[in-house]
């Protein structure tokens, strides 16, 4: 959805913000919601602001999402502003509307936010090299760290189910059942390879309900692209796109680390040839997020992050396949086969993470 300036010039209007707007232009790669950069002339500086939709087919309560959002940065600020130490971290910071509340509405009903733009730092689509790869997941394995003390309730489940493997699995075989699009026929290859991990899919519900994996407050969207990188010093130095931040497990997001960092192509590449889970970029995901998260993780949590690559790849590809046999209404898609093209490409990536499977279980044993 493409908006125009004056509308982007009004709804910016509505936080309590100083100077003038000059422009806005689209920003980011997201599948779900609608981002905008801002440009501010403060003073003389121009500044920068995101602005962005809250898509409310995907997240059914916004205001829910935004509460989770207000207190997780809230605290993260808190500690990073403790920290006594030179820090380079940062998160993502609120603007606010006079009456205080972090959003505001359209005409539409459509909630929109906006956040203080993060200078001299950028998100990756494809790692560029192991050592991002270790920052990033010892940046996030900061965020669970930092989260481990929040403060009040339970966070809200904004997407409920939302790295329930088994019920997504259910939800791919009412689509087959369903067949709306007449699009099974084409895909049965997909479908069957699917259906082949189903079983192994569900282990790390299982492991959590047995209680050798506990709940935590995770992240839930660990794909590369979340996390911005310094520019200077390639650390990890904020944490982006905070809308599933809510009880879940330390192994959906290593689990989606890996699906993300460790693809050769990236998600998008249609060309499946071009596409492999580079251990390279595995082990430094995995030294990183052992060095930050190690000290807190059970043994279960540990043994199975090789296969929570595995899973969370083998979820997202049957989300994306869901979505094309019910006639592409959730990911934004930019071609008619694209969400098709996505799960072939993340089923490629599944192959081949099992075949290192003994390799990535060999690291475990160092
Ligand atoms: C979506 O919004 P974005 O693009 O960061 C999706 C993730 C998927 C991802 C696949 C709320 O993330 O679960 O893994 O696309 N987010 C939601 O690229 O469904
Ligand atoms: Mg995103």
């Amino acid at each position: 959805m493409r908006y125009r300036q004056s509308f982007l010039r009004d709804l910016i209007y509505k936080f309590s913000i100083y100077g003038d707007f000059l422009v806005g232009t689209p920003f980011g790669m997201g599948n779900v919601n609608d981002t905008y950069q801002l440009t501010f002339d403060q003073g003389g500086v121009r500044l920068h602001y995101i602005l962005q939709r809250i898509n409310s087919n995907v997240f059914r309560d916004p205001a829910g999402v935004m509460e989770n959002i207000d207190r997780v940065t809230d605290h993260i600020l808190t500690k990073i502003r403790a920290a006594r130490i030179e820090t380079k971290k940062r998160t993502l910071r609120l603007l606010r509307e006079p009456g205080g509340k972090p959003y505001v509405t359209d005409d539409q009903g459509n909630y929109w936010r906006a956040y203080v733009f993060v200078e001299n730092a950028r998100a990756y689509e494809v790692l560029e090299t192991p050592e991002q790869a270790f920052r990033i997941a010892e940046a996030f394995g900061e965020f669970h760290e930092l989260l481990v003390d929040l403060p009040g309730k339970r966070l809200n489940e904004t997407i409920p189910d939302f790295h329930n493997t088994p019920k997504r699995f259910e939800r791919l075989e009412e689509a087959i059942r369903n067949d709306a699009f007449g699009r099974v026929k084409e895909v049965l290859p997909e479908i069957e390879f699917a259906l082949s991990l189903k079983d192994e899919a569900g282990t790390l519900l299982r492991l959590n309900e047995s209680g050798d994996i506990p709940e935590r407050i995770t992240h839930n969207d660990t794909k590369s692209n979340n996390i911005l990188i310094d520019d200077l010093s390639g650390e990890g130095v904020c944490v982006l796109d905070l809308d599933t931040v809510m009880p879940g497990l330390s192994l959906y997001d290593f689990g989606d680390m890996v699906r993300s960092a460790t693809n050769s192509a990236g998600e998008d590449e249609i060309d499946c040839s071009k596409v492999w889970m580079r251990f390279d970029m595995y082990e430094g995901l995995y030294r990183g997020f052992i060095k930050s998260a190690g000290g807190f993780m059970t043994p279960a949590e540990k043994e199975n992050l090789p296969l929570s690559g595995k899973i969370i790849t083998t979820e997202i590809g049957i989300r994306f396949l869901t979505d094309y046999l019910e006639g592409d209404s959730y990911f934004k898609i930019r071609r008619p086969k694209h969400n098709l093209e996505r799960c072939r490409n993340q089923f490629k990536l599944v192959r081949s993470i099992t075949e290192q499977m003994a390799d990535m279980q060999a690291l475990l044993k160092e």
